[in-house]
């Protein structure tokens, strides 16, 4: 049923949504939780619809998401987006009740729907407290997936399937960092809730190999257009009247092994020769087919007056090696932006130019390479001027950065893809988007 049918029908939608970054925890606490409210809930009086949180063409963007949903066989075709769906409607029409799971404030403009808020399952430090009879589940575990498998588990026995468990077994590894204590983000409930998914599901595959499966997947740009590429992680600074991207770029797995068209393929910049094997991430990335016609339409189509590209990639001790490329065709501008890196002092940067294959690309190895892009965005928010440059506004740019992980240099694609299943998985999504209650005759 369309949900202007369920406007005419006067039919109650009890959405199940996200937070605006659509993460891959974001996406299967939703789904997960409204595919248990709708077996669990007494009565069929509501439908209970997973909304993630991003409008469709953004999903490409989330890599991670795409491979687990794909290799458990859940079509992107069953999934609902926030553009595809009118809450507002809903909501006015007295038809909507709202659960946000991971994210528990909703944004300004989505202001209007904090009436129809009934419940939150959530695991960020308390921002806003709720009345009765709202139900707030807000705890500090490692992964929000945690608490929807906490609450599952809580619920009438038989309803945890198999795929819904591979999702937020992965899900619970790939946010805890695969339950590294060093990396000091799982707690002993994200700890329980993978065991207690094992030992119902002795087939899932191990931690290991689902854990880098996934961080390789969070990494992959494989396919990937390069504004698709620049959108991924990328933030935005602005003065008065310029706008610069500054975008974390993430090097496509088969160029770097040199498989596929550029096997024995091989580039000048200035006086070197560089094959596959050789190149840098930036070098990589400056060397894609048509790169200048698509930096242009970037920063045309959104209004930016120039693009600083930053790469991080990782040697096998897990040391960083920073580089950064600033591209505008404005040569005044690229110049002061080269200039201002160059000249930085809190911190320094360190930064030795490298041959750039283009004029309007200045290229340059970052000496100091735990200067991360949040240290160099205030140096170029500085050099774009204007007042109040020094502390503006940093637009963040959905989906937010991913974070930087060593682990991405190791973890090919190769490793653990489990088999690829189930009808019913497509069945029950459909059914959750169609309306029907489960288990009713299609
Ligand atoms: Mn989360």
């Amino acid at each position: 049923m369309k949900h202007q049918d369920h406007i005419r029908h006067h039919q109650e939608i009890h959405v199940v949504m996200g937070n605006e970054a659509c993460d891959l925890d974001s996406t299967v606490s939703a789904l997960a939780l409204a595919y248990f409210l709708a077996q669990s809930s007494p009565a069929a009086r509501a439908t209970f619809v997973p909304v993630l949180n991003i409008p469709r063409a953004d999903f490409v963007l989330r890599t991670e998401t795409t491979f687990l949903l794909r290799d458990r066989g859940i079509p992107a075709a069953s999934l609902i987006f926030r553009d595809e769906i009118d809450l507002q409607g809903l909501h006015h029409a007295g038809l909507l009740s709202l659960t946000l799971v991971d994210h528990h404030v909703l944004p300004g403009a989505d202001a209007a729907l904090e009436e129809a808020v009934v419940e939150v399952l959530d695991h960020r430090p308390l921002e806003q407290e709720r009345a009765p009879p709202c139900q707030v589940t807000v705890e500090p575990v490692g992964s929000c997936a945690t608490l929807v498998t906490e609450r599952i588990a809580q619920g009438p026995p038989g309803l945890l399937d198999r795929t819904t468990a591979t999702l937020l077994h992965g899900t619970i590894l790939l946010d805890c960092i695969n339950l590294s204590p060093a990396a000091g983000k799982v707690t002993p409930r994200d700890v329980a809730c993978v065991a207690l998914l094992e030992e119902r599901f002795p087939e899932l595959p191990p931690r290991d190999s689902v854990f880098g499966a996934l961080q390789a997947a969070k990494f992959d740009v494989t396919g990937l257009t390069t504004d698709q590429m620049l959108r991924k992680d990328l933030k935005v600074i602005s003065s008065d009247e310029l706008a610069l991207a500054i975008s974390g770029i993430y090097v496509d797995l088969e160029v770097r092994l040199g498989v596929g068209g550029n096997r024995g393929r091989e580039w000048h910049i200035g006086d070197t020769t560089v094959t596959p094997k050789s190149l840098s991430h930036l070098q990589m990335f400056l060397l894609r087919p048509g790169l200048l016609q698509d930096l242009e339409a970037f920063c045309q189509a959104r209004g930016y007056v120039g693009l600083v590209a930053m790469t991080v990639s990782f040697n096998e001790r897990h040391e960083p090696t920073r580089k950064l490329a600033v591209y505008s065709q404005c040569e005044t501008l690229r110049g002061t932006l080269c200039r201002a890196l160059e000249e930085a002092t809190t911190p320094s940067l360190h930064l030795q130019p490298l041959p750039s294959p283009w004029p309007c690309v200045g290229a340059f190895a970052q000496g100091n390479a735990l200067a991360s892009r949040k240290k160099v965005l205030p140096i170029l928010r500085a050099a774009l001027g204007g007042p109040g440059a020094a502390g503006g506004p940093e637009e963040e740019v959905v989906p937010p950065p991913t974070p930087m992980n060593s682990l991405v240099e190791e973890c090919p694609l190769a490793q653990a893809v489990p088999p690829l299943c189930p009808q019913d998985v497509l069945e029950r999504v459909s059914r959750i988007a169609t309306g029907q209650p489960p288990g009713s005759p299609k």
